[in-house]
């Protein structure tokens, strides 16, 4: 028998918040270094975090000014799987540009 003021779980939205609940965000930051070309970073910006042109240029002289910079906010495995990809390519190309991540 219901009890008068007690909603049921879809009612008082408790469901619908536990089915709409989103997996958290993490930063990827690039990391300034001295040898990493500025070409590169803009190129790893683009393929990587498909960042536009003006996008990856304005993200790269950011970080080359401030010391690090925010590439892009994703679920951890893509965030971890972002970040393998950059120091990938970076060690191909021999550039010591480093990658991390932050919880929300
Ligand atoms: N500081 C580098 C240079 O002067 C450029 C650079 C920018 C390197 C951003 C890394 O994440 C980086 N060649």
């Amino acid at each position: 028998m219901p009890v008068p003021g007690l909603k049921s779980g879809a009612e008082s939205g408790v469901r619908e918040r536990r089915q709409t609940r989103k997996p958290p965000l993490y930063r990827v930051y690039l990391l300034n270094d001295d040898y990493t070309t500025m070409e590169f970073v803009v190129q790893v910006l683009e393929t990587v975090f498909h960042k536009n042109a003006v996008e990856a240029t304005r993200i790269m002289l950011f970080v080359h000014k401030q010391g690090r910079g925010l590439a892009g906010m994703y679920e951890r495995q893509i965030a971890e799987a972002k970040i393998t990809e950059v120091h990938e390519q970076a060690r191909v190309q021999g550039f010591p540009l480093r990658c991390t991540m932050e919880k929300e």
